[in-house]
């Protein structure tokens, strides 16, 4: 097992690795910016380092400060959590050489799968169903371009290889518009990423973004834990999420559970990960894969009854998986509210202190937060102040405990999106299941 682990994050993340360390006897190193001394974790870890000034660049982006670290606290690992360095194959591939256990894929991974048309290449091969579209990148031809387009049928989807989760795109309905299109989404992409390389997709107009998570150990085991649905979506940020995805064709759902962990065997994956699929008329077509732990993971805990956190620790510590795909199965259905301190109409973050904080139980009730009354949410970072997770016998049952759940909570002397979350689960077309990415913002709008 792995005998000290350093936390390469902040705020409920961090947390909740914490929490998943303690449960398996793993001493614990909090790293924290100048801005982030009062945090939660900091306070419960064995150790703390201060690696640097608030800005995220100067601190949780810093790998010198990081392994430094790890180097002077003598830690055997790092977990990366979400965001910041969690798929950078750079900072994975640095953390190795150094000699520390870097808590998640090979860096050849993350550096696989964090080019879209080399991920798109290898989820084909394995028999994953993708979007029809360029076979690769496009080339630089017009006759070409145009000819895959009149191929592929209008509209189509410009993206950037090296963009992901929504930057660097770019829609086009006619042909008038296409080179165009292309050639300025190439120069964002360039300034952007450093790497112009596009390709095309076919439009989908009204997908549902349907997920599916995975652990594998990199030994020959891969499972999946089903899937999740996390269509409710504004400007690319996720804001309520539920497990299992509801009303998916059953025939669909088991090829794709099975191709994803086939794919994995393909790649040699390892750690935990989640491919990421438009659904629409039934079909799943792969869009993306995450080579990290996901905000939303806690839906997928609660159906299935296994700890992620925990599984990315065994699996790091070298242990091959002693779950059995037979093993698991999906008990009821889960909810994820996203608590944003943010301004309930312009979505700005609305950083400051914490008056007083509540935080919602019983049966089912599950609060993922770092927040305590008095705490300051300091304005340099996301705005996620913790995730409110309910579950129940049946969708019903737990939409019904995060209505009153949402209720409970009290968290004062900031603005935050609470009032929405209250709205989004008595709203009728998300009660019936299944709306699609466009529905929250659409409703937003007007
Ligand atoms: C698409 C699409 C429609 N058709 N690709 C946005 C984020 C990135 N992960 C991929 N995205 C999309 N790709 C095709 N071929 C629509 C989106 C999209 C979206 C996807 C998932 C969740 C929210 C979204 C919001 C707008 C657009």
């Amino acid at each position: 097992m792995l005998d000290k682990v350093l936390i390469a994050n902040r705020g409920e993340i961090a947390l909740r690795i914490l929490r998943a360390c303690k449960e398996l006897g793993i001493r614990t190193v909090a790293v924290h910016s100048k801005a982030d001394r009062e945090l939660m974790h900091v306070r419960l870890a064995d150790e703390a380092v201060c690696i640097g000034p608030a800005s995220s660049a100067q601190s949780y982006l810093n790998i010198p400060a990081l392994i430094s670290a790890a180097e002077v606290t003598d830690a055997s690992a790092i977990h990366p959590g979400y965001g910041f360095l969690s798929e950078n194959a750079n900072f994975a591939e640095q953390v190795e050489r150094s000699g520390f256990v870097f808590i998640g894929p090979r860096a050849e991974t993350i550096r696989l799968m964090g080019d879209k048309v080399s991920a798109i290449e290898s989820m084909k091969k394995a028999g994953v169903p993708t979007v029809p579209g360029s076979d690769g990148a496009l080339p630089d031809d017009d006759d070409a371009v145009l000819a895959t387009a009149r191929r592929i049928g209008y509209p189509v989807i410009i993206k950037a290889a090296a963009g992901g989760g929504g930057r660097g795109m770019r829609v086009v309905h006619s042909e008038a518009n296409l080179l165009s299109a292309v050639s300025v989404t190439q120069s964002e992409a360039n300034s952007a990423f450093g790497d112009g390389t596009v390709y095309m997709e076919k439009f989908l107009e009204e997908p549902r973004h349907v997920e599916v998570q995975v652990l594998a150990d990199g030994q020959g085991n891969a499972i999946h834990l089903f899937d999740r649905d996390c269509s409710l979506q504004r400007r690319h940020q996720k804001v309520l999420e539920e497990a299992p995805a509801p009303h998916i064709d059953p025939e669909a759902r088991a090829q794709v559970l099975k191709a994803c962990t086939d794919a994995c065997l393909e790649i040699g994956y390892r750690g935990a990960g989640t491919f990421e699929f438009l659904y629409e008329k039934g079909q799943f077509f792969f869009i993306e894969m995450n080579t990290r732990v996901q905000v939303e993971h806690p839906v997928t805990e609660m159906v299935t009854g296994v700890d992620i956190v925990k599984q990315q620790l065994l699996i790091a510590s070298g242990q091959p998986l002693s779950i059995r795909q037979q093993d698991v199965e999906v008990k009821g259905h889960a909810f994820e509210c996203r608590i944003n301190a943010e301004d309930a109409r312009t979505f700005m973050p609305s950083p400051g202190k914490v008056t007083l904080y509540h935080a919602p139980g019983g049966l089912g009730v599950r609060m993922d937060s770092h927040l305590y009354t008095g705490y300051s949410v300091p304005p340099h970072y996301d705005s996620l102040i913790g995730k409110l997770i309910t579950w129940g016998a049946d969708r019903t049952n737990a939409l019904t405990r995060m209505r009153n759940a949402l209720d409970e909570l009290l968290v004062e002397g900031i603005k935050t999106n609470i009032d929405l979350q209250k709205d989004l689960v008595r709203d009728s077309a998300f009660q019936q299941g299944g709306v699609n990415i466009h529905y929250l913002e659409k409703k937003l709008g007007g």
